[in-house]
């Protein structure tokens, strides 16, 4: 069967987790993605939080699969040559370095134009024009500037990040996106374009809601928020809401069977407004059903404590697995808090392709997430990652078209090598040395 993105080639210059994220998915759509890395060094989180002595480490192969690796030098004048040469042989070149490195490495959008009018160069970037857009971005620094951490944890706690890599990841597919479109766009343009997504940008379209409750706090106070029912007045700014539901249905995590030991034995619960008579049956307070006090969810705003930990009470009977499977029968929303253990050992995950296991030279085998979105058409099968400049011949000589003499010729220039260093070793001074004057 064929792949939706076959034909397309990307020059991958990505590197950590927002770009190779966004490469990945193009890579599993059918995109022939080379990917472009420093000389020795190669993508930087080969060698971050490594499992194994001198195995790529799982950040680097859980985020680079399906993809070819050719080390280039571009800062060595033949290694701008081959990058050229790949520029004008590619679709889509996507990076995400820092503010400035492409015009510093000496290719500006006018230059790369001149070079392949028909190239999409797609970035990310931490932040969009503005006071902070010269500013390096990791992960959670784009949580905090884009509305997550203010708006997550306990009111009276601190900011928090979670868990899952929103400003990384969730910018990678942003860019994804864009990168389609632009696709779909130059087939009737001819053209390329910049496509660019910023961090704080992929966040703040995230916590989309808590925007919208910013604004209805100057309408009265966020009544679906556990304060409100506790009494407790709202200030100026949206305020984090623990585990309340973003939608206007109360909802909690509670404790299942066995929260004594497991971290991880727990539920969340929605009072959804539709199900509350199923919700007092279930729990055993049928006379809830019609008790003015309970009956009508804005007589349950100020009982919020009250209702859900008698739910609990009914939780705290079941495991998780067993309240979900109670609960799901009278539709009533709620989800069990999954381990990641518990996760990667999930049999229908394995089953869709969503968590995969993969064999790896070096490494052995290991468990990724596979393509969470699926199309009849064009089935993803997930490869493992490339070892650091593993295709850089073939890529010379198959895409480029390099004879045997231009390869030897590049391999002489230095252009394949880690930059040799000119400068004579400085001398170490001590660091109670005193200088002269
Ligand atoms: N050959 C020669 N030089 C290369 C090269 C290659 N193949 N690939 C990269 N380089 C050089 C660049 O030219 C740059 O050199 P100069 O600074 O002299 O111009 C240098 O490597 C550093 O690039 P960088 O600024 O992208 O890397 P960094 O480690 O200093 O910063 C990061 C990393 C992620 C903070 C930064 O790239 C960034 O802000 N990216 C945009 C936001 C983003 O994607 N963040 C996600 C990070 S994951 O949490």
């Amino acid at each position: 069967m064929t792949k939706a993105l076959k034909g397309v080639r990307i020059l991958d210059f990505t590197h950590v987790q927002s770009g190779p994220t966004c490469t990945q998915l193009l890579a599993w759509f059918g995109a022939d993605v080379i990917k472009v890395e420093r000389p020795g060094v190669g993508d930087i989180t080969r060698g971050q939080l490594q499992d194994k002595p001198n195995v790529d480490s799982l950040y680097f192969t859980m985020l680079n699969h399906n993809k070819r690796s050719i080390t280039l030098d571009t800062k060595n004048p033949k290694g701008k040559e081959v990058l050229t040469a790949l520029m004008k042989k590619c679709d889509v070149l996507v990076e995400n370095f820092g503010p400035g490195v492409l015009d510093r490495m000496g290719f500006p959008w006018e230059k790369i134009q001149s070079i392949n009018p028909k190239l999409i160069v797609a970035s990310i970037k931490g932040f969009g024009p503005g006071p902070y857009e010269d500013c390096k971005v990791y992960e959670n620094v784009a949580q905090c500037t884009g509305g997550s951490a203010s708006t997550t944890g306990f009111r009276d706690g601190l900011p928090l990040v979670t868990g899952a890599q929103i400003g990384d990841s969730g910018t990678g597919l942003n860019l994804a996106l864009g990168i389609v479109t632009a696709l779909y766009q130059r087939t009737m343009t001819g053209k390329g374009q910049k496509v660019t997504a910023s961090m704080q940008d992929g966040v703040l379209n995230l916590a989309r809601v808590k925007l919208r409750d910013q604004q209805r706090l100057a309408h009265g106070p966020l009544t679906e928020y556990s304060q409100y029912g506790e009494g407790i007045p709202f200030g100026d700014a949206v305020p984090r809401a623990g585990n309340d539901s973003g939608g206007g249905q109360p909802g909690r995590i509670l404790k299942c069977k066995g929260w004594e030991t497991d971290p991880n034995a727990y539920i969340y619960f929605i009072t959804q407004a539709a199900v509350w008579e199923k919700i007092c049956d279930v729990i055993g307070e049928p006379g809830w059903k019609t008790h003015p006090d309970y009956a009508k969810p804005p007589a349950r705003l100020s009982r919020l404590n009250e209702i859900f930990a008698r739910i609990e009470q009914w939780t705290m009977t079941k495991t998780k697995f067993e309240a979900m499977d109670i609960l799901n029968k009278d539709d009533i929303p709620c989800g069990p808090i999954l381990s990641m253990k518990e996760l990667i050992e999930d049999q229908s995950l394995r089953a869709t392709g969503t968590v995969v296991e993969v064999d790896h030279p070096e490494r052995g085998k290991y468990f990724s997430v596979g393509n969470p979105i699926k199309m009849s058409d064009s089935p993803t099968e997930v490869t493992r990652s490339p070892l650091l400049g593993e295709h850089t011949d073939e890529i010379l000589r198959q895409v480029l078209g390099f004879t045997d003499h231009q390869v030897a010729e590049i391999h002489d220039s230095g252009a394949l090598d880690p930059p040799r260093k000119l400068d004579p070793p400085r001398k170490v001074v001590p660091a109670y040395a005193t200088f002269e004057i």
